[in-house]
């Protein structure tokens, strides 16, 4: 957990023990949103609460003008244009969608970049053409190994620039539930979701799923651009290589209960039954187990699941607390075959796939 080999300004430096919150992190803030943990209530999330993650700038894209190609290792590259793209078979899914550096903020030490706290999650409907069939019409190679997906979107980081781009395996990319999307809960993708089409990627950290897609590339050797080499490693030593992120671990929120004070978000709730709701997703297997605990985490309960949404989306769950008088902690965690949500920190260097269990304050009155 050392910060010397790490310059200032750097993205993934790991903030000092009693460092605040900076300005640059407050402007990734203000442009990256998060979603209001009270929209855990929708099914699906309703349009400008699901939480957005832009590295860069979000592209300006006409219409029009877009096109999609398919190139590298195939037989006949192909292009698209936006009219020839939603003519294709059509695919809905709903799929939670969670950003890989969710919760980051409440690290100690904190690694500096997107501080999110744990809201960097919503559910949408997808609606899109295959990924599998358009690499089947182009004719993959046989020496394929991976596919690479490059955005319009373009910048620098930790002095590398790039388009944004991301690769996966060959294996993962016929995922028959891969998609190229081009609607989001039934309208046109908007520029900040990755208009005109983007790529969605069921049941991995969102930086899979790639935006404002705008080539499909074959690769006979493994993809080590940026984004699949730095970025996403759950590193604990900023020189070590690290693991790759992949699927989306565990996890449970609840809405917080009663009503908040406005500057420090505590809650008040009355003495009394009071209903908890929440929802729980996993990427790796579905939730099995939600488990509640309003003790700071002495004792714990099990909450009662409602259905999931969709094969790759969350679940609702409730749970009834009877809230005595005085202060109250209220931990949540969602259990998989694989295991159960930690409730201290899983630290890495870039703070990434953590997923803490979330703590509500909650004053009983
Ligand atoms: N082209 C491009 N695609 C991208 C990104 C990006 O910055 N550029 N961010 C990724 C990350 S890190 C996440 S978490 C998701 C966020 O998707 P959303 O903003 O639609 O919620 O988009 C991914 N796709
Ligand atoms: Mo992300």
């Amino acid at each position: 957990m050392t910060s010397s080999s790490v310059r200032e300004g750097e993205a993934s430096r790991i903030a000092g023990p009693d460092e605040g919150i900076s300005l640059e992190e407050l402007r990734l803030a203000a442009r990256n949103h998060g979603m209001p943990l009270e929209a855990l209530r929708y099914d699906l999330t309703p349009p400008g609460l699901h939480y957005v993650l832009v590295h860069y700038d979000i592209p300006y894209v006409e219409p029009d003008s877009y096109r999609l190609t398919v190139d590298g290792r195939v037989g006949t590259p192909l292009e698209f244009d936006l009219a020839t793209l939603r003519a294709r078979p059509k695919v809905e899914l709903t799929v939670t969608l969670e950003c890989a550096g969710n919760g980051r903020a409440r690290l100690h030490p904190r690694p500096v970049s997107q501080p999110w706290l744990d809201e960097a999650v919503g559910t949408a409907r997808w609606t899109g053409t295959p990924l599998v069939d358009l690499l089947a019409e182009a004719g993959v190679l046989d020496d394929a190994v991976d596919v690479a997906f490059t955005g319009l979107d373009h910048g620098t980081d930790r002095g590398v620039e790039q388009d944004y781009q991301r690769g996966l395996s060959l294996g993962d990319a016929v995922g028959r539930d891969v998609l190229v999307a081009y609607e989001m809960n039934g309208q046109p993708l908007p520029p900040q979701h990755g208009a005109p089409v983007r790529l969605v990627v069921p049941g991995w950290y969102g930086m899979a799923s790639v935006k404002w897609l705008r080539r499909i590339t074959v690769l006979d050797h493994e993809f080590t651009g940026f984004q699949n080499s730095t970025a996403y490693r759950i590193k604990h030593d900023t020189d070590e290589e690290g693991e790759p992120v992949t699927r989306i671990r565990p996890r449970a929120l609840v809405v917080p209960p009663g009503f908040p004070d406005f500057m420090t978000r505590r809650r008040i709730v009355d003495a009394g039954p009071v209903e908890l709701f929440g929802r729980a997703w996993s990427g790796r297997d579905t939730v099995s187990a939600v488990e509640v605990s309003v003790d700071g985490g002495r004792t714990w309960g099990a909450a009662v699941l409602g259905a999931q949404v969709g094969k790759h989306a969350w679940r609702a769950w409730t749970f009834r607390w009877s809230a005595v008088r005085g202060e109250a902690e209220l931990l949540v965690r969602a259990v998989d075959r694989h295991g159960t949500q930690p409730v201290e920190q899983p630290w890495n260097v870039q703070g990434m796939a953590n997923n803490m269990a979330q703590r509500v304050l909650v004053t009983v009155r």
